[in-house]
């Protein structure tokens, strides 16, 4: 059989309400693309990036097989949709991986309607290409009519591959600051005002830093596979467009030349109709919008990344395009992170850039009751989402994946979760097998979801009905931080416990390794790391010309956020002036011996961001050093280091490349001297 076509089989069975089995087959491999400008090998459901559009209608069997053509393994996973557990796709924890060169079958029946989407469950494949839309008709047909359906799938592409992606943010989390234009330097927030550099002054205090929006700096943002797609519709019709945002990291604000738009579903169920002029989709989130094509002209809608780096575009209609408003960038010097409250200029429109603007879940209303059952016992679990930019950890409770794997529930109880963003971004929360209760204000009608936008360090309460089996994942759909370990199961008790293997086998924390080597004209300095989640091995080292050295060798283990302990040795070489003994006037500097000690201590992170190293050595001395980073503008900051031996070190760097720094420092030892900085 030739699996490279899609091969769609219906087959007419003689029960009632007419239920099929509807049949495909695909095949997943890689596929030369070009989505910005530059060949790079992507990964493809028949060879189409998004994969087809799998459709049937609310009864049917759906039977769809994947040959993995590829020399990985791989996984596909039905987003937002109730199904068995061992059909949900997630390799090694509920359905086998599809190992290279095998094939697997998923099968189940279709008991929803709606707009989902589909995509793998491993590693960084998802963003890689491989997805695709899901489209469930109702078995009556849809409520409201349109003359037009189509699908709009949104999503984000990399040149880079993006296990280098992750592998950069673990060096630096504002490796991408640069490429995006989001360098929070102090000459923007000076630019920006008193209520910036209060802001920027009080982030640096309460140690939580500024505002994030996206951690990467996409080359393209894609609808359909293309940066910019067309719809071809005639004047006065009207189209259900089935928008899903299936894009790793980047939330969309969309936006519609053609008047507003009106949802009519949220995550596949049906709302009661709102209208909007701009809608934005949290990652994994779908939405139904109707709009009118009112003239003969061809609209655009435009979907912009939420940090305003770039967008992409869809024009429909016929003949004369009308272009979409741009969206200004939102301004994170004036993002507040104590309870979003927001400073706008006066008589500015930078009211467009604040949180206030983010999609509003309090007036989505279901159409439907979605009460839970009122005879279960309530069960409340207070969540705090958790993590950090420095070193890209991020977690459920300050615990990784790897160190707190579950969430035990029980069956038939109602399951309500408080989530409490505890960072500076916002986290598109995602639980498989279940629709939750977004907890809005709209009571027995608030919106069911399976993903929910938690915004920076803000509340959401969701509640579902526990009444499933076995182990669903729950976990940040920001694909790397879901990675980073910002992920759980839940678990209903007496099910089979899941083994360390397995879970080891679905989840890694694999080492980093990174090094920076600085060139000077009065000395060489420089680190390697090797680093994972929790712990770090640390060369540090110094080097004069003079024989003159320093080299540290320090074990790292990463407590909190703010905390690490630490054990290794200092070898160190100095040396002495001495006055001749018969005249004192001359002097001769002589070589000490190579010393060597033990030293154990501690890293915390002050107030102001100045990181503090405390330390005891095996001589019985204590030493406490003090170092901080400024950005003066985006390319250029300022380093200092200062220690109780009153040892001290400044340096002006001027950032060329990500991987490349010309340098002017100061050494208390070794004076002064410029080169450069090359990073690995
Ligand atoms: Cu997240």
């Amino acid at each position: 059989m030739n699996h490279s076509k899609k091969i769609l089989f219906i087959i007419t069975l003689s029960i009632p309400l007419c239920a099929k089995i509807v049949e495909y087959n695909f095949d997943i491999n890689y596929k030369k693309v070009s989505f910005a400008g530059k060949p790079v090998t992507a990964m493809a459901i028949d060879n189409c990036i998004p994969g087809p559009t799998i459709e049937a209608h609310e009864g049917d069997t759906l039977r769809v097989t994947f040959h993995n053509k590829m020399n990985v393994e791989t996984s596909i996973h039905w987003h937002g949709i109730l199904l068995p557990n061992d059909q949900d796709g997630v390799p090694y924890i509920t359905t086998p991986p599809i190992k290279k060169h095998k094939f697997f079958t998923y099968e189940f029946k279709v008991k929803q309607a709606g707009t989902y989407w589909y995509h793998s469950h491993t590693g960084l494949q998802e963003q890689l290409g491989i997805y695709g839309a899901l489209v469930f008709h109702p078995r009556k047909g849809e409520k409201i009519k349109t003359d037009n359906d189509q699908v709009l799938l949104f999503s984000d592409w990399t040149n880079e591959k993006p296990s280098r992606v992750l592998a950069h943010l673990k060096m630096d989390g504002d490796y991408y600051a640069l490429k995006k234009g989001t360098v929070l330097s102090w000459d923007k927030v000076i630019k920006n005002g008193l209520p910036a550099i209060k802001n920027k002054l009080s982030g640096a205090i309460t140690r939580m830093g500024l505002m994030d929006i996206s951690d990467i700096g996409y080359d393209a943002f894609l609808t359909n596979g293309k940066q910019t797609e067309y719809l071809k519709v005639q004047p006065d019709e009207t189209v259900r467009l089935r928008l899903i945002n299936a894009a790793a990291s980047t939330y969309f604000n969309i936006e519609f030349a053609g008047g507003p738009m009106t949802i009519v579903a949220a995550d596949g169920l049906d709302i009661i109709p709102q209208k909007v002029k701009r809608l934005r989709m949290a990652v994994a989130e779908t939405y139904d919008v109707i709009i009118k094509i009112s003239e003969k002209k061809s609209y655009e809608l435009r979907a912009t990344a939420e940090d305003g780096t770039d967008y992409s575009s869809t024009f429909i209609g016929i003949g004369k395009k009308v272009f979409a408003p741009n969206i200004p960038r939102p301004n994170l010097f004036l993002m507040r992170h104590d309870k979003h409250k927001n400073h706008t200029k006066k008589n500015h429109t930078q009211k467009h850039d604040t949180i206030k603007h983010m999609t509003d879940y309090a007036k989505l209303r279901s159409v439907t009751k979605t009460s839970l059952p009122e005879n279960q016992t309530t069960k409340k679990i207070e969540i705090q989402l958790t993590g950090t930019m420095d070193g890209y950890r991020w977690s459920f409770d300050n615990k990784i994946f790897l160190e707190q794997s579950n969430i035990e529930i029980n069956k038939e109880e109602n399951v309500h979760f408080i989530l409490n963003n505890k960072t500076m971004m916002h986290h598109p929360i995602h639980l498989h097998g279940h629709f939750f209760q977004v907890l809005n204000g709209q009571g027995d009608y608030a919106p069911l979801k399976h993903t929910v936008d938690i915004p920076a360090m803000d509340t959401v309460e969701i509640a579902f009905d526990a009444n499933e089996n076995h182990h669903w994942l729950f976990h940040c759909h920001n694909l790397y931080h879901m990675l980073a370990g910002m992920m759980r199961t839940i678990s209903y008790k007496h099910s089979t416990p899941l083994t360390e293997k397995k879970i080891k086998l679905f989840s890694h924390d694999p080492w980093y390794y990174f090094s920076d080597m600085t060139t000077l004209s009065q000395m060489i300095l420089g680190e390697i790391r090797l680093l994972n989640t929790r712990n770090s091995f640390e060369l540090e080292y110094d080097y004069n010309y003079k024989h003159e050295y320093d080299i540290e060798l320090r074990y790292f283990r990463n407590f909190t956020k703010f905390f690490d302990a630490y054990i290794g040795a200092e070898f160190e070489r100095d040396a002495c002036i001495k006055k001749c003994v018969c005249c004192s006037k001359t002097t001769k500097r002589i070589l000490k011996k190579p010393e060597k000690i033990f030293v154990l201590g501690i890293r915390y992170m002050l107030p102001l961001l100045i990181q503090s190293d405390l330390r005891v050595s095996s001589k019985g001395r204590g030493r406490l050093a003090l170092r901080s980073k400024l950005h003066l503008t985006a390319r250029n900051f300022f380093e200092w280091s200062w220690n109780t031996d009153n040892e001290y070190r400044f340096a002006l760097s001027f950032e060329a490349h990500k991987h490349l720094l010309f340098m002017v420092a100061y050494d208390s030892d070794f004076k002064w001297g410029a080169g450069l900085r090359v990073r690995f």
